[in-house]
């Protein structure tokens, strides 16, 4: 069985280690946001191509939900020696050479695609992992300073790590999605999947911005009987990250229900938690799809295994 899925970072990571225990990793393709990559002190950093590499190369910190296991921050924390202001951002000594890696291939006039086929190589990973597009797509954050007022842009890096999501937000953008095309391998993997899942990853600047690359919303709209979601927001709350803070600024309701809208285009099925059992005929009657209640809090592999098992399952 062929399986296509659309991926952001930590939900996804610990998802696809399900993913691969329950169908053979060659036969999974991933579809990874490239929304979050920022150039810091010259690098190409890639969050969540590398999570969701980290996650199925079996080097993840499942304690900290990003970057290596066993990792050390000597080199930040002489940065920060220097001036703190410019180790807001921590990479990690082990994550470094990743970065450094990748800057030197795309400095040399590779592209992201292949760069990651490389990095993905060097950990190990079966599955093919795409980034959604090989242009430049940046998670743009507008927001209001809370003690001045001021009216903010933000690189979502700025917003998310190094004002620690303070700030009021009024809207998201993904600035250059309009002149991005898809990855090579993209449009061909969502239209030969036997299912494509959409990870329990955040709606808004995880899967929005793979969605927003023109061509993939109607790719993934045009395979919907075969679409299976699971929802990363389990009894009105993110298990991780700050889709709490995002969904309410493009008008989301944060519930299982409110994930299931914003893809109402795209769903043959929903997968949500045991916690919200109480929505699952209300979210089936307004979608007219069938929604699966399981146990999505993905602990270790086993439950994810579970999970990934059942979510095929209600795709196929
Ligand atoms: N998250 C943090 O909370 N603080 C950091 O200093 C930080 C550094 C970092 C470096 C490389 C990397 O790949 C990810 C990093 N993250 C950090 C995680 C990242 O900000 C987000 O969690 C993802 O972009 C969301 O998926």
């Amino acid at each position: 069985m062929k399986v296509t899925a659309l991926a952001g970072g930590i939900g996804a990571g610990k998802f696809l280690r399900g993913l691969v225990r329950a169908v053979p990793a060659e036969d999974v393709t991933v579809i990874v946001n490239v929304g979050d990559d920022i150039l810091m002190h010259g690098l190409h950093v890639s969050p969540d191509l590398d999570s969701v590499t980290y996650w199925l190369g079996d080097a993840f910190d499942r304690e900290r939900g990003w970057g290596r296991r066993g990792e050390t921050f000597r080199a930040t924390q002489e940065l920060a020696a220097f001036d703190p202001e410019a180790a807001w951002f921590g990479l990690g000594d082990l994550d470094l050479a990743t970065h450094l890696f990748r800057s030197r291939e795309l400095a040399s006039g590779a592209t992201l695609s292949q760069v990651t086929e490389r990095v993905c190589a060097r950990f190990g990973v079966g599955a093919r992992v795409l980034p959604a597009t090989d242009d430049l797509l940046t998670t743009r954050i507008d927001a209001v300073d809370p003690a001045s007022g001021l009216a903010l842009d933000l690189h979502f890096q700025e917003y998310w790590v190094r004002r620690r999501a303070t700030d009021d937000v009024k809207g998201v953008r993904f600035a250059g999605a309009d002149a991005a095309g898809p990855a090579p391998g993209v449009l061909e993997a969502i239209r030969e999947a036997d299912v494509v899942v959409i990870c329990p990853s955040n709606p808004v600047v995880s899967v929005g911005p793979v969605l927003a690359v023109p061509g993939v919303r109607a790719a993934v709209a045009a395979r919907s009987a075969v679409v299976t979601g699971v929802s990363p927001i389990v009894g009105g709350a993110p298990l991780a990250g700050m889709a709490d803070k995002l969904m309410p600024a493009v008008g989301m309701e944060v519930s299982a229900a409110g994930v299931a809208r914003a893809y109402a285009d795209l769903l043959g099925s929903w997968v949500i938690d045991e916690a919200d059992r109480g929505l699952a005929r209300s979210i089936g009657d307004e979608l007219g799809v069938p929604v699966v209640v399981t146990d999505t809090v993905m602990r270790d592999d086993v439950v994810a295994e579970a999970l990934a098992r059942a979510t095929l399952s209600a795709g196929n």
